[in-house]
């Protein structure tokens, strides 16, 4: 139960094709010049700013969009909340193209800069968790913290990947595209004309897909209650984490749950406003230093 409630705003819903990949947005910065020193001058319009899962050191991480996003959210505080540098990915081969140094450069400036930096590693960079507490240029270790919102809600920050049973299902969740269906039907076409020519029955590949993504989607809900349910345990308001891809923020029994996504295909933070609302951005990356405001009318919406 929270003390205070908290107000959120949901900007643009995105029902995706698995019928239920809801996208919450919000509180895109006003920006009509793209002028770096404009937003800088700008201040701290955000008591802190939530990313994670930006995997750095793959081709599949979007730098420039986080690069853009950083920019144009100047924060007290910034929580890295894992899985920032892929360390698995790199160690198979490496991939450190000029625009992930900009992104540590970045970080390392802000801290520098005053901004607090709290590091909370992931399963991918869970290297560093082995240097829990410790200070690597200005930047914090931790290997989970806990924010304190202006409205006095205690959040307690962590990766998630501890409550993992089936990592397999999560990223197969994140792969699956809009086309699927009609990408499956083909296929399905393919193989079935190949099962008639070795005298096999006919069996229903996009059945069997629906089945796996159904059993995904419980996944992700399995996970967002397991995750909420030990930050009550914990006796903590509500908790951020990331790991699962999917950006996310509702209240689950009395517990607020917040995701704040992935820089990998998403493009989601969770930032807090100075009055301590919190909401999920969607940054939308248009060609160079460009922001697009979406458009999609807000609404209001209450958690008791
Ligand atoms: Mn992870």
């Amino acid at each position: 139960m929270f003390p205070a409630p908290i107000t959120f705003r949901q900007w643009g819903m995105d029902d995706g094709a698995l019928g239920g990949a809801v996208h919450w947005a919000g509180l895109m910065p006003e920006v009509d010049e793209p002028n770096a020193s404009a937003t800088a001058d700008a201040g701290h319009a955000y008591r802190a700013v939530f990313i994670s899962d930006v995997h750095l050191g793959t081709a599949g991480c979007q730098a420039a969009a986080l690069l853009d996003f950083l920019r144009h959210h100047p924060s007290d505080t910034l929580y890295l909340v894992g899985d920032i540098v892929d360390g698995w990915q790199l160690r198979r081969k490496w991939f450190w193209p000029q625009a992930h140094n900009d992104v540590v450069q970045k970080l390392l400036r802000r801290a520098r800069k005053g901004c607090r930096v709290v590091f909370v590693p992931g399963n991918h960079d869970e290297f560093a968790r082995q240097f829990d507490g410790h200070n690597f240029g200005g930047i914090e270790v931790r290997n989970e913290a806990v924010h304190t919102t202006a409205t006095g809600q205690r959040l307690w920050v962590v990766h998630g990947d501890h409550f993992d049973g089936v990592i397999q299902c999560a990223k197969w969740l994140a792969y699956v595209g809009d086309n699927m269906y009609e990408f499956t039907l083909r296929l399905n076409r393919h193989l079935n004309s190949l099962r008639a020519r070795l005298g096999l029955p006919y069996w229903s590949l996009s059945q069997y897909l629906k089945h796996k993504v159904k059993s995904a989607l419980n996944y992700v809900t399995d996970f967002e209650r397991a995750v909420a349910a030990e930050a009550r345990q914990r006796g903590f308001d509500g908790v951020v984490c990331g790991h699962i891809h999917r950006a996310e923020m509702r209240s689950i029994d009395g517990t607020l749950y917040c995701n704040d996504g992935d820089w990998v295909e998403s493009l989601t933070a969770l930032v807090e406003q100075r009055d301590g609302t919190l909401a999920l951005v969607q940054w939308h990356h248009a060609a160079g230093s460009d922001a697009r405001v979406d458009p999609a009318a807000p609404l209001n919406k209450e958690l008791a």
